[in-house]
């Protein structure tokens, strides 16, 4: 029965999930499905037709993903064919001359198969090469009208559909998720009015100013060209080279080092549009903004040593679980946030909002909700979906338009340009994850896998043989670029052209000194141990200084620590600045950038958590608590030694669901030690057991402690039991009231870690 209710559930593809001929319930207080979905699930035969050839969105009930279900295809019940539909009799083996003969050229089913197969890889994305992808909505929740005509800000609970591509950078397709890198948040909304991508990262800042040095920077990061080492890593020579000789990336790799680098989830890290950007509305008004994606669960990571142990576990990590809490229905959510601000305002401050290594401070600039987001279909086909959607920062609508943020403005060039080559000529738009819900009509024609079949003689614009059509649409209702006036100090400088940036650019200092001194301890004390993990794999003496110079900058404390732990008997002189930081910044302290800001709202949605299980075990105490998991949307499982079941203290059989040297301690956010001191004794002596516990301490998380499990605590090697010193996330629980203690352990497992326990070397 526990199993049973722990089967995931996707109220979007109950096909897939059904018992006894109904969908599976979702988990008490998860979002339902939006009311637009379609019904029909994933099992899509040649019946389905698409609304989308021509009918338009109705305002404020966008079509959503309907248009992709004529390209789903479901081979049930139905027999093999070559690409020209003809049937195929024989799909095991090919025709030869004779049964020890040589194979014949004759052979087009052969030759076709082998064909396709030969050229079934297309060229992985220069960066952001490993991603995960889902389907979802935007929810507008606030009238923002005043600000901007977009689409999907029409009206206060109009749904737009989205896709989101979450990613590393530096990686290859291949790699494992839980390295130390920015994330991508990418996000691709279907308007009425046409596609708006959003493409951001996980971290609001980047390294460079200006696009021009953008090549350099992938160049240095990427694997070192010579011997294509390290893999998915910034922790070599190259990069720190590059950094060390960039001072404008300070701000940013205060943030890379920062926890932010390794997130527990895609459903836990911010998201931000990182430029600033132009709101327009009917008016033809403009107004700045900047925009944030806020995880309801809150921002959390991950350890660094349980990180780099995931990535050996299941390198699949945050891919998997993007997909299992879809499916399980605990659909991850995002507030979208805005920060608007005007040309004059932003012209006051320190800083300048075109130079996208600087943030605009919470404390300056409030963040005001506008919508939010869920995610809440999974991609029916990797490749056809996550892999082929091509997001362009030019993909802007009505309501939406850029500033002259420089490396926004290389970004527009660079990222149609790469999907030329990646998806092979420029009519990757009608790829079905690519193609806009609302309809497209315009004289382009032809080009390498051109779809579509034109009707009449015209394809040129004006004409009067097609009665003028398609015609423009006009200011009122196309898009139009905000008619930018330069802020009277720029345009009294007579433009010229020139190689140059502004002033204020030259500060490189004041941000990263405030994202540090943001920082609480334990995110400090991860910064330093960061630097010094990527450090010490760096080979060159100088490198390594230059970047303690370059921290003498930041914080003097800070790179007296990183000297120390790289063993420099003193410390270099302080890079020289380009400019003094700003003498009284606008906001020296933001409590907003610490990821203990963000704590979530208090459920443990898809949180993985084990239960120890062996011979003896107390099993009605530990369905107690499972079932306590269950109902709160966490994924407990049984763990134990072997595959099967165990002999509960009353005689019956508890299932194993997983075992220890399968889905190692890393893998699971909390641990409950086994209820009964026979099962805790015979752990006690098996180490793989002994190692789960400990590296679910050593790794700050909850673990309910079972007064009879104290034997394998202390095997494993947790001897000072630091509860008097009110580690939070050790519960100790008297043997006879386990199966009461479920909800006091959820509220300890929503506390996500307890930092404190981190010790330097660590005690366990
Ligand atoms: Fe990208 N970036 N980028 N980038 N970027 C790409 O486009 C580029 C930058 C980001 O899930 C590429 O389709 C330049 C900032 C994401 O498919 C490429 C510059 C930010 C993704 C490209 C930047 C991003 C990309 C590679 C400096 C955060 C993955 C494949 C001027 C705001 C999107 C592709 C997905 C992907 C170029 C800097 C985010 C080569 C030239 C800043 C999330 O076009």
């Amino acid at each position: 029965q526990a199993l049973s209710a722990a089967l995931p559930h996707n109220a979007n593809k109950p096909a897939e999930y059904v018992q006894g001929g109904q969908a599976m319930p979702a988990p008490a207080g998860v979002h339902a499905a939006p009311d637009n979905l379609d019904a029909t699930g994933s099992t899509i035969t040649e019946d389905n037709t698409s609304p989308k050839n021509g009918s338009k969105a109705e305002p404020g009930n966008n079509l959503n993903i309907v248009p992709l279900q004529k390209h789903r295809i479901d081979s049930g019940g139905r027999h093999i064919t070559t690409n020209q539909g003809v049937p195929v009799a024989d799909n095991q083996h090919s025709l030869r001359l004779g049964e020890r003969g040589p194979t014949l050229l004759e052979d087009f089913i052969l030759r076709e198969k082998i064909t396709h197969f030969d050229h079934e890889r297309i060229p992985e994305r220069v960066v952001h090469a490993r991603g995960s992808a889902a389907h979802g909505y935007f929810e507008c929740t606030e009238d923002i009208t005043d600000l901007t005509r977009a689409a999907p800000f029409a009206a206060v609970g109009k749904k737009t559909p989205v896709f989101v591509r979450f990613s590393t950078v530096a990686g290859e397709r291949g790699s494992a998720d839980a390295v130390r890198d920015v994330r991508g948040f990418a996000v691709k909304f279907y308007t009425d009015e046409g596609n708006w991508d959003l493409v951001g990262n996980n971290i609001p800042v980047f390294f460079i100013q200006d696009a021009m040095k953008f090549p350099d920077l992938v160049h240095a990061v990427k694997p070192e060209p010579h011997h294509a080492m390290p893999q998915a890593s910034s922790a070599h020579d190259t990069f720190w080279d590059f950094i060390g000789l960039t001072p404008e990336s300070a701000h940013m790799v205060m943030w890379q080092m920062s926890d932010r680098a390794i997130p527990r989830s895609y459903r836990t890290m911010q998201g931000f549009g990182v430029h600033t950007f132009r709101f327009v509305n009917a008016q033809g008004q403009a107004t700045l903004v900047k925009f944030h994606w806020s995880p309801v669960p809150g921002t959390h990571s991950l350890d660094w040593d349980e990180a780099v142990k995931i990535n050996g576990a299941d390198p699949d990590f945050h891919r998997r679980d993007l997909w299992e809490a879809i499916e399980g229905g605990a659909f991850p959510e995002y507030l979208l946030q805005i920060q608007t601000f005007t040309e004059e305002q932003a012209a006051g401050w320190s800083f300048d909002v075109l130079d996208a290594t600087k943030i605009v401070p919470e404390e300056l600039v409030p963040l005001r909700t506008v919508g939010r987001m869920v995610l809440d279909r999974n991609p029916d086909y990797f490749f056809g979906e996550t892999e082929q959607v091509a997001f362009c920062t030019q993909h802007v609508v009505p309501g939406i338009d850029f500033t002259n943020d420089p490396l926004l403005q290389g970004r527009n060039f660079s990222y149609l340009d790469t999907q030329l080559s990646r998806l092979g000529g420029p009519n990757f738009h009608l790829i079905p994850i690519n193609a806009p819900v609302a309809q497209v009509h315009n004289n382009q024609r032809d080009g390498f896998h051109q779809h579509g079949i034109f009707r009449g003689r015209v394809a040129y614009d004006p004409n009067s043989l097609a009665g003028g059509c398609p015609h423009q649409a006009g200011a009122a209702q196309g898009f139009t670029s905000f008619a930018e006036k330069l802020l009277e100090q720029q345009a009294t400088a007579e433009p010229t052209k020139l190689r140059a940036k502004p002033e204020k650019f030259a500060d490189h200092y004041t941000q990263a000194q405030l994202f540090y001194a943001s920082q609480s301890p334990v995110e400090r004390y991860h910064i330093a141990r960061a630097l010094r993990f990527e450090l010490t794999r760096v080979q060159t003496p100088a490198i390594r200084e230059r970047i303690v110079a370059m921290l003498r900058n930041i914080d003097e404390n800070l790179a007296t620590v990183v000297a120390q732990d790289l063993g420099m008997t003193s410390l270099p002189e302080p890079l020289p600045a380009a400019r003094p930081p700003v003498a009284s910044p606008e906001v020296s302290i933001s409590p907003a950038l610490s990821l203990l800001a963000r704590p979530g709202d208090g459920r443990i949605l898809a949180r993985r958590v084990a239960l120890l299980v062996g011979d003896g075990v107390d099993g009605a105490a530990l369905e107690a608590v499972y079932q306590a998991l269950v109902q709160a949307g966490a994924v407990p499982r049984y763990v134990g030694a072997k595959l099967g079941s165990v002999q509960s203290s009353s005689g019956d059989a508890l299932p194993v669901e997983v075992t220890m040297e399968a889905a190692p301690s890393v893998l699971f956010d909390a641990v409950m030690l086994p209820a009964g001191a026979g099962a805790a004794a015979t752990m006690a002596a098996d180490g793989l057991a002994v190692e789960f516990v400990q590296q679910q301490y050593r790794h700050c998380k909850p673990l309910l402690v079972p007064t009879g499990a104290a034997t394998l605590l202390q095997a494993a090697g947790v001897t000072t039991l630091p509860e008097d010193e009110g580690d939070p996330g050790l519960l100790f629980v008297p043997d006879d009231q386990v199966a009461q203690a479920g909800e006091e352990f959820i509220r300890r497992i929503a506390l996500h870690r307890a930092w404190q326990r981190q010790t330097e070397p660590p005690m366990v």
